[in-house]
């Protein structure tokens, strides 16, 4: 295993051979969109292993990890603790269908850590979170319409597939076959950071808004943050109105602290969705909030929702090992190791004369080939992002491996050294000249 830059220049025939494979018998070849590499073309690497930082394919080649599986793993790849946790919940059963004391253990460390968080359910992906925080704030409100934020991507759920970031804006897809009129119906698109838009929905809805949601720092359109206050008057305008405010924090919570975007802001929502970090790798997230809205929730009211694999044991276990570790000091450090990276990227970008932009919160950030910091959707969406690619194609032939696209965030772990970031440094130093012209 190399310790610091990767050796990413290898040979991909097995990823190639797998790919080939894949696609005969998986649509694209891969299981998610954005993993098929195609806003940025070259195969998708197949990957063989993690360890801490790095990641090895198929063909052996390493790599510095920056997707952190799009987020979750804090704590690096395989982590010790995480792993541990995981094999000694399997050894006492895969599954149970029935409630156990881990479940009640995350639950509190959940509502302990994030501000107005009474109660959480248990869910098995981001997805899930929102699609069933959204059903219940309709149930609890007794209102249909949502407005949400182009750009902003509550995962693949019919409602919320409205001008969505991720791997929607990656293709450039408008709104996706399947999503009945009818579906989409209730929902509402506005510009983020745009309070005249949101001035504007309230306005032209006379039987009321159900709810508001947002990713309180977007990060599927590229890093996008709210504009100072902009997060204080969704909470302002949705009391005002009487409706809901959900942030759906699968990005950014247990990520910018353990509070997550509801304490680095100090506003609370009435409703958070959570995936990610608090599976720490595994299949589990969560949606929790008020306690008299969440006890809408069957059985205890009558908004149904429910999940087979909902609070896995083996997830949760994993779950609550990588979240027992994230303490002010894991936070501390993760900032240390994003704040060197941002700015050695931005260096890298400026000495050679590239235009870029490296938006931040705490420890997420990404990277936007454009002249002006990035606002909203229609921005994110005039970067650069033919440069991306090549940004992108040069790391990972160093060994460096970045999100395949310019709509995703950039993420480090703890796992990263300092010599890991600097190497990526110097690759990005020396590939930043490509990207003139
Ligand atoms: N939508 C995910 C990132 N925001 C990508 C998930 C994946 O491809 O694994």
């Amino acid at each position: 295993m190399t310790t610091a830059a990767g050796d990413g220049e290898g040979e991909t025939e097995s990823s190639q051979d797998l790919f080939a494979r894949a696609q005969r018998v998986i649509p694209g070849g891969v299981n998610s969109p954005v993993r098929a590499f195609r806003s940025v073309g070259g195969t998708p690497r197949f990957i063989a292993s993690g360890s801490g930082s790095h990641l090895t394919d198929a063909d052996g080649n390493h790599y510095l990890d920056y997707v952190c599986s799009w987020g979750p793993l804090i704590l690096g790849h395989a982590h010790p603790d995480v792993a541990a946790a995981a094999k000694a919940a399997v050894d006492r059963g895969s599954s149970y269908g029935a409630p156990t004391a881990a479940e009640v253990e995350f639950a509190e460390t959940i509502t302990e850590a994030v501000p107005g968080v009474d109660m959480v359910r248990c869910v098995s992906s981001g997805t899930e979170a929102a699609m069933s925080a959204i059903r219940l704030a309709r149930g609890a409100t007794g209102r249909d319409k949502v407005v949400k934020f182009a750009g902003h991507y509550h995962g693949h759920s019919d409602a919320l597939l409205a001008s969505a970031g991720s791997g929607v804006a990656t293709f450039g897809l408008p709104d996706s076959p399947g999503v009945t009129a009818g579906a989409a119906a209730d929902t509402i698109v506005v510009g983020w950071n745009d309070r005249s838009g949101v001035e504007r929905a309230f306005a032209q809805e006379p039987e009321g808004v159900a709810l508001v949601v947002c990713e309180p720092v977007a990060a599927n359109m590229g890093v996008v943050p709210p504009d100072p206050g902009f997060l204080e008057f969704l909470r302002e305008i949705t009391v005002r109105h009487g409706s809901l405010l959900l942030f759906d924090e699968v990005m950014t919570g247990f990520r910018l602290g353990r509070g997550g975007a509801v304490a680095h802001f100090g506003v609370t929502p009435d409703l958070v969705a959570f995936g990610k970090v608090v599976g720490g790798g595994f299949p589990l997230a969560a949606f929790g909030g008020r306690a008299d809205v969440m006890r809408q929730l069957a059985p205890e009211g009558p908004v149904y929702q429910a999940g087979t694999l909902s609070g896995n044991p083996v997830a949760v276990a994993a779950g609550l090992a990588q979240l027992r570790l994230l303490d002010d000091a894991a936070y501390a450090g993760l900032q240390r190791r994003a704040d060197r990276l941002i700015r050695g990227l931005s260096d890298a970008f400026s000495g050679a004369g590239v235009a870029a932009q490296v938006p931040h919160v705490n420890s997420m950030f990404s990277v936007f080939f454009a002249d002006e910091p990035v606002r909203d959707y229609d921005a994110a969406k005039a970067a650069d992002h033919g440069r991306y690619a090549r940004f992108f194609q040069g790391m990972l032939t160093r060994g460096h491996y970045l999100p395949a696209s310019g709509y995703e965030a950039v993420f480090v772990s703890l796992a990263h050294s300092e010599a890991d970031l600097d190497a990526t440094i110097a690759a990005a130093k020396d590939v930043a000249p490509e990207l003139v012209a």
